[in-house]
């Protein structure tokens, strides 16, 4: 087992990545810039280690800095939260460079899986269904003319180096391919410095749904089941549950196996999430995360398994602690984006939170590093904490949800709290009934 992590983040996940390095008596660093020298992560922290000014590039993302600051401290470890550095394969091939274990999968399947055309052609390689579309990267109108008419309309163009949902264009017909071939290219390119794109059958209205899965790098994995992430703005998602109100234990079921097989196929190791799109009763393979992500505390929360335990387990050589048959589906978890900022229109709202008061009660957990008196930095993203309700099941989670909602007070600021409040008592929600353009087209009808 590891005797020292660095933390290389910030925020509530740094925060996350702290409580379970102290339970699991490791000695903690965390990295910070001179902007978050008062969060609580940097109190909590064995040891501390201010790596630069406030802008990302010069601290959380300067990897030499991160380097010295092991070296400097004798971390053994380096857990790189979710953003920043945490898909950089370059920074898991240095750290391995530098004998220091990166705590998460290999650089070169980071690096296969940020590339998503070669993503997508793993994933169809290790048999998991993908959406209809080109073999490869389509330079040729006549080429994109031809793929389109196969597949049939309305198609997307995708950057292979994009992801999340940045340099996409839908053509809805052959009339409207050449422009969204040309902008799609010059777009990446400008973007990514890579113009290779890809077409897909654009569909039309999917739900977001993704397995969370683990390799122990030994060939084994397994899933956790699926989280649904079709609440979202923007790309930015704002509300996720598992399990999906629109799966049924078989569909689960299979889809977590053939997940699970891909992982082990693929001799990834660490935490990973395979994102689909879901529709008339299909699954889709869209792209593939190689960390951990925000919304991981839903599946901890039906699963009782900590996912930061098991990183920590898979990366420092001790496998997985449990087999899939161990892995048993509890109720349901709701988790809510707490943001800094304004719940309609989403503007940023930095400043000092006068005070912090969070629910609490059987099945509620609030992961967030803020508390009264602090001031919210205006230079990085705006999640200030997540609001994860479990209950029995779907119907009991919402109950508790309503109720944690209205003790959840956080002053001085505008949050997106008043958004969740609204959508908690929302038919569609309620009945589960939605996909990854309602929440868009329910914010343009409110105003
Ligand atoms: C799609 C799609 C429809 N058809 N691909 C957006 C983020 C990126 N990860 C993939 N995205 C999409 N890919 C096909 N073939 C629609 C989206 C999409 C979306 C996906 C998930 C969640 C929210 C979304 C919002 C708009 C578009």
């Amino acid at each position: 087992m590891f005797q020292k992590i660095l933390i290389a983040n910030r925020g509530e996940i740094a925060l996350r990545v702290l409580r379970a390095c102290k339970e699991l008596g490791i000695q903690t660093v965390v990295v910070h810039s001179t902007a978050d020298a008062d969060a609580m992560h940097v109190r909590l922290a064995d040891e501390s280690v201010c790596i630069g000014p406030p802008p990302s590039r010069d601290s959380y993302l300067n990897i030499h800095q991160i380097v010295a600051a092991c070296e400097i401290t004798g971390a053994d470890a380096v857990h790189p939260g979710y953003g920043f550095l945490s898909e950089n394969a370059k920074f898991a091939d240095i750290l391995a460079a530098h004998n220091i274990t990166f705590i998460g999968p290999s650089g070169d399947h980071i690096r296969v899986m940020g590339d998503k055309i070669e993503a997508k052609r793993t994933a169809k390689r290790l048999g998991i269904p993908v959406v209809p579309g080109s073999d490869g990267a389509v330079t040729e109108e006549r080429e994109a003319k031809r793929i389109a008419a196969e597949i049939g309309y309305p198609v997307i163009i995708k950057a292979s180096a994009g992801g999340g949902g940045r340099g996409m264009k839908v053509a809805r017909s052959e009339a409207d391919l050449e422009v969204a071939l040309q902008t799609a290219r010059s777009e990446a390119g400008a973007a990514f410095g890579d113009d290779a794109v890809y077409i897909e059958k654009y569909l039309e209205k999917p739900r977001h749904i993704e397995v969370q899965v683990f390799g122990d790098g030994a060939g084994r994995g397994v899933h956790f089941g699926e989280r649904d992430c079709s609440l979202q703005r923007r790309h930015q998602k704002v509300w996720e549950e598992a399990p999906s109100p629109a799966l049924n234990a078989e569909e689960r079921a299979h889809i977590g196996g053939v997940c699970a097989r891909a992982i082990a196929d693929l001799g990834y190791s660490g935490a990973g999430t395979i994102e689909f799109l879901y529709e008339n009763g299909e699954f889709y393979f869209i792209e593939m995360n190689t960390r951990l992500q925000v919304e991981h505390p839903v599946t901890e929360a039906i699963t009782g398994i900590d996912l930061v335990h098991e990183q920590i387990r898979v990366a420092s050589g001790g496998g997985l602690s449990v087999r899939q048959e161990d892995i048993r589906f509890q109720g349901h978890a709701i988790e809510c984006r707490i943001n800094a900022e304004d719940p309609r229109t989403f503007t940023p709202s930095p400043g000092t939170i006068t005070h912090f008061h969070t629910p609490g009660g059987l099945g509620i957990r609030v992961d967030s590093g803020v508390y009264s008196g602090y001031k919210i930095p205006p230079y990085y993203d705006s999640l200030i904490g997540k609001l994860i309700v479990h209950g029995r099941n779907r119907v009991e989670c919402m109950m508790r949800l309503r109720r944690a909602l209205d003790e959840f007070v956080v002053d001085g600021i505008k949050t997106t709290l008043p958004l969740f409040r609204d959508l908690v008592g929302n038919a569609d929600i309620a009945n589960g009934e939605y996909d990854i353009h309602w929440l868009e087209k329910y914010l343009a009808e409110e105003d």
